[in-house]
């Protein structure tokens, strides 16, 4: 049977996986959004269902004023002893700590912080023993795998941290995590930046603070090479074992918008490809140490079938898995209802780095059709296509005595608004159509079924190589008002397909 990749679309960087029993679970990292470090299950590791958030209080993660793409950088997912940990980087506090919890459906623990620096903070559990891995570098600022062992009650060190391993001489070495298989340790981290150099390599020994010595096919899996795939940068990812005894690995990677177009603005997404043992205890990754669009696997192993397409509709829509906030969202503004959401807005726009009324999803396929009415009220309102606060292009809704809707577009420090269409009465119908190089906007005439273009914006300049950073596009529904006059925007309609 043939399953595809990404197995799980949209922004869902830096994946990590652990097993519990027959059941698998998945974090990902999620920056200066909220609530944090979105939670999947899964029963047959392609087919992955998102059961909540690990990180669900503002006591639990300081976000306040923290820049896009700071805030929670990748975390790690383990299970030891009935208990889950998820442990992560407030990279912008620099600040690595652990929560856990008892039950996977339920809430998850208070931080406990580790005295160690570095990034993608990952934990191995052995007997008794607890150790915390992170990146790091030496006293020259070369890029290292630093690991101490702590008191997983308290997260107090009870060694020094050491280094484990410098990799293959890549930049940015990162993901680091351990494992014991068999009669080795094995050491996985990720090298060449989350980008298209992106790659994974390993080493292994028998003790477990080394020496490592690295496997002679490093780099274990990337797509480098393939120039113009669809899939580039896979690499930061995660090893589990099912409970069939199959070996999996899931990772990171970005579809790419177009053969020549080497931009992605959807995030960093989820790829699987299956992991292979050798006779001499060194394994290789995915298909030639590549990750593949489709990957065709022996019978023996049996999945569900993939489904890509989808309608996301306010009745559908989970406050708990789907609707993000910026930052700290202050919850008084937002009134979430069965076939509506209202929204208060205040000065705070979207080109701030603070918490604008803003509620959004992520965009998880290039091509989606999206339907929505609009009742501003007496503020502006309307739909974002978000990367950051400086880039973003949003169609705005304006009511009051002249109701007009226009499409603006933020890209660095340019602005710019197209002419702006009336409408009558309080509420207007928007259509976007966006394909992987497109977003075309119209307002809909609901009587006579006729559309007025508003403008077209172009994928490429809400991307990661323009903006920068290490998130995706969501869409959100906005509202702003610069008086604060306490005015409520109405959306009704949402239908998001695919
Ligand atoms: C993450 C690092 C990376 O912590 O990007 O691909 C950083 N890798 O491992 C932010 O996602």
């Amino acid at each position: 049977m043939k399953y595809q990749n990404p197995v799980l679309r949209g922004m869902y960087p830096d994946p990590s996986i652990c097993r519990a029993e027959d059941r698998y679970y998945m974090v990902c990292s999620s920056f200066q959004f909220f609530p944090g470090v979105p939670l999947f299950e899964s029963t047959d590791m392609i087919n992955w269902n998102q059961i909540g958030c690990c990180i669900t209080r503002p006591s639990q993660i300081a976000l306040d004023g923290v820049r896009s793409s700071g805030g929670i950088f990748a975390p790690t997912i383990r299970y030891h002893q009935g208990r889950f940990y998820m442990v992560t980087t407030n990279d912008s506090f620099s600040e690595n700590f652990y929560i856990y919890t008892d039950d996977i459906y339920g809430e998850w623990s208070d931080p406990i912080t580790v005295e160690q620096d570095g990034i993608d903070p990952s934990l191995f559990f052995e007997g008794d023993k607890s150790y915390f891995i992170s990146n790091g570098s030496d006293e020259k600022g070369v890029g290292s795998v630093q690991m101490c062992e702590i008191d997983i009650s308290t997260g107090k060190k009870l060694t020094e941290s050491k280094i484990l391993w410098q990799g293959t001489g890549g930049r940015f070495l990162e993901a680091p995590h351990v494992y014991r298989f068999g009669d080795y340790y094995y050491l996985l981290e990720a090298e060449g930046g989350t980008e298209y150099g992106h790659m994974v390599n390993y080493a292994r020994s028998k003790s477990i603070w080394g020496p490592y010595e690295a496997y002679p096919g490093n780099p274990v899996l990337t797509n480098r090479n393939l120039g113009g795939y669809p899939i580039q940068a896979a690499g930061h990812g995660d090893i589990v074992e099912d409970a069939k005894g199959n070996w999996w690995f899931a990772h990171l990677a970005f579809r790419q918008i177009d053969k020549w177009f080497t931009f992605h603005h959807l995030g960093r997404e989820v790829c699987v490809v299956p992991m292979k043992w050798r006779e001499d205890g060194w394994f290789e990754l995915g298909i030639n140490g590549t990750s593949p669009t489709e990957v065709e696997l022996p019978d023996s192993i049996s999945f569900a079938p993939q489904n890509f397409s989808y309608e996301k509709t306010f009745e559908n829509l989970t406050r708990k898995n789907d609707w993000l906030f910026l930052r700290h969202p202050i919850m008084e503004n937002y009134a979430f209802a069965e076939h509506s959401l209202k929204l208060k807005g205040t000065k705070v726009t979207l080109d701030d780095v603070g918490t604008p009324t803003f509620a959004a999803i992520r965009q998880t396929e290039f091509h989606e059709d999206i339907y929505c009415d609009i009742a501003p009220g007496k503020q502006q309102a309307g739909i974002c296509f978000y990367m950051d606060e400086l880039h973003h292009y949003e169609v705005v809704a304006e009511g009051g005595e002249r109701p007009c809707v226009y499409l603006r577009q933020t890209i660095g420090v340019l602005s710019h608004e197209n002419a702006s269409v009336p409408f009558t009465g309080d509420c207007c119908r928007i259509h976007i159509v966006a394909d992987n190089l497109q977003y075309h906007f119209y307002i809909l005439d609901t009587d006579t079924g006729k559309e007025t273009e508003l403008g077209v914006a172009e994928t490429r300049y809400l991307s990661s190589e323009v903006a920068g950073g290490f998130t995706g596009v969501v869409m959100g529904l906005f509202a702003i008002d610069a008086d604060e006059k306490e005015a409520w925007a109405e959306f009704t309609n949402l239908k998001v397909s695919h």
